[in-house]
């Protein structure tokens, strides 16, 4: 091929390829037209072999002129790539941006059971009486739930309706007072406890759930009357339900105190009218205008033996209350079961 003739061939590719490169609209194709033109078949390559069969004289100018054009391409070919990559980084930039005017969505916070928030109501209050955590097992020796208490082998409590037997002396506990057996066991007077805790009984209906909360607390020294478990519950009622809240003392039986006592409430929902506003008949005080809220008592001379207590050195009141129905007055609800149905829409109410 004569001289001219190439250099119009160098001119043709170089103008072509430019074209091409500049209309070039992914990476990809950039790739393509470099191959197609620079590489080892690639046009321009083809025109530099020719340029080597032509006579030496003409060689280098030739030469130096399609050089010069690779080097101008291949610097076309970096500049437009480097174009399109920006071109796409933008684009990816204005694709994934996240809007943040957008409003967010609020974390959802959780909150403690209702049991446990009026569980740690309670010890709370008793903690500032100067009353000490005490805790202990749920599978319970007969020994410690029954014997120890004053509670004979043939009392009503005991009956298989009631207690879950896992043997013969072994039982789930039916109250949380035998971890109170374990402490004074171990610890001489003066003795202020308070055990929380679960506690189990073979009953279920929308008063009654198997397993349950309880409070047990009690307190022995020298000298300890019952106008000292007087105070103490009295104190607690007005922590518990408000300082106006009306209370009362009425006789009981309990093999493990003696005197007993079980305390009431002014009722919570009709405030001791024992009707409601409607005129119906209040259902949560049955229409007696008073709720029970715990048992109480002086302690049995006979735990104290138990225990081996001096019963003449001693005296000590002791009472005992369940969770459940101190948050089902203080929430307004009739149904026991809610509490463990875990319907969240119940729950976050409270
Ligand atoms: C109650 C009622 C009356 C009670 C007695 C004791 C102990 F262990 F000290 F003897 N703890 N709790 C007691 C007394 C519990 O619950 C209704």
């Amino acid at each position: 091929m004569s001289v001219e003739a190439l250099k119009q061939q160098i001119a043709d590719v170089e103008a072509e390829a430019r074209r091409l490169i500049e209309g070039a609209s992914e990476g990809s194709l950039l790739e393509d037209l470099r191959v197609r033109y620079l590489g080892r078949r690639g046009a321009l390559t083809q025109i530099l072999r020719e340029i080597g069969a032509l006579p030496p004289a003409d060689r280098p100018a030739l030469g130096q002129l399609a050089n010069a054009c690779k080097a101008r391409l291949e610097a076309r070919l970096a500049e437009r790539g480097e174009t399109l990559r920006r071109r796409e980084f933008a684009a990816r930039l204005q694709s994934e941006a996240a809007d943040i005017t957008l409003p967010g969505t609020a974390p959802t916070l959780g909150h403690l059971h209702p049991i446990t928030q009026t569980l740690q109501e309670i010890v709370e209050i008793f903690h500032g009486l100067g009353f000490i955590v005490a805790e202990g097992p749920e599978v319970e020796l007969d020994f410690y739930n029954f014997e120890a208490l004053n509670i004979p082998r043939d009392h009503p409590a005991r009956d298989m309706q009631d207690t879950f037997y896992v043997s013969d002396e072994v039982v789930l506990r039916t109250h949380t007072s035998p971890v109170q057996i374990r402490v004074m066991e171990r610890t001489r007077p003066p003795l202020r406890i308070i055990s929380p805790g679960k506690v189990y009984r073979c009953d279920a209906d929308i008063s009654h759930a198997p397993m349950f909360h309880q409070v047990e607390g009690f307190y022995v020294d020298e000298g300890v009357r019952m106008s000292d478990l007087k105070g103490t519950l009295e104190t607690f009622v007005h922590q518990c339900f408000g300082a106006e809240t009306g209370v009362r003392f009425r006789p009981s039986f309990f093999p493990f105190t003696e005197p007993s006592a079980e305390v009431d409430i002014r009722c919570i929902l009709c405030g001791g009218s024992a009707r409601l506003p409607s005129g119906e008949g209040c259902r949560v005080c049955k229409q007696s205008g008073w709720v029970e809220i715990l048992g109480a008592g002086m302690i049995n001379p006979a735990v104290f033996e138990a225990v081996r207590y001096d019963p003449e050195r001693y005296t000590g009141f002791a009472f005992g209350m369940g969770v459940e129905r101190i948050a089902m007055l203080k929430c307004g609800i009739d149904d026991i079961r809610l509490f463990f149905d875990n319907d969240l829409r119940f729950l976050k109410q409270f």
